[in-house]
């Protein structure tokens, strides 16, 4: 009876005491936006993802964190929907193949472009320089620099070197993101 109570009071106390982040994920096509949801949601890691049409919303829960998550498709004909999704967010995570430098081009541009929208000035942003397992893979120092990140001056902005595949480093980026929970 007594292990009844104490499991019920804690569900109670996760009830009352928890908090949620609002997070919209964006991001070229094949960056891993969805294997990042996947992972962080259920564990599991598969090389067949589905291409996203649209948009995919999933509330994952960690600790006494719910991320309400919008993961948004990344061909370019969605990508003008980012906006929308990034309006009103927590933070923005911005998905990046890592180990494709031919794409940091276009990744900058859309970046840039997404954050001049005056709607979203102020929200924290995170990149995430994904598939790290991969030879070749660019490292932080020069995302950085490649994607012109050191001029963004109107939020905070973080970058990690990660893997969905691996997980390495998906630690710090939820202790990131349940950091943007109220
Ligand atoms: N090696 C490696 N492959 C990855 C990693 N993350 C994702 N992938 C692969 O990259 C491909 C695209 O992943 P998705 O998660 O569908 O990418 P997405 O950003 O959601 O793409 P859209 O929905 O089209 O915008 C899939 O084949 C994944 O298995 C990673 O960390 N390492
Ligand atoms: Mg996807």
């Amino acid at each position: 009876m007594a292990g009844f109570f104490s499991s019920w009071f804690s569900w109670l106390t996760s009830l009352l005491f928890s908090k949620t982040a609002e997070i919209a994920i964006v991001g070229l096509q094949a960056s891993g936006k969805t294997s990042f949801v996947n992972v962080i949601g259920s564990g599991q890691w598969s090389e067949d993802v589905v291409p996203t049409v649209g948009y995919i919303f999933k509330t994952v829960r960690k600790g006494n964190v719910n991320l309400k998550i919008w993961d948004v498709a990344g061909q370019p004909k969605f990508r003008t929907m980012w906006e929308r999704y990034c309006h009103g967010a927590d933070a923005i995570v911005f998905v990046l193949d890592s180990a494709d430098p031919e794409k940091f081009n276009t990744a900058r541009f859309e970046l840039h472009q997404l954050l001049s929208q005056s709607a979203l000035s102020g929200v924290p942003l995170l990149v995430l320089g994904n598939k790290n397992d991969l030879e070749g893979h660019v490292p932080v120092k020069d995302l950085i620099r490649d994607l012109q990140l050191d001029k963004i001056a109107d939020r905070p902005v973080s970058c990690y070197s990660c893997s969905m595949k691996s997980q390495h480093n998906l630690d710090i980026v939820l202790q990131w993101l349940a950091g943007r929970s109220h």
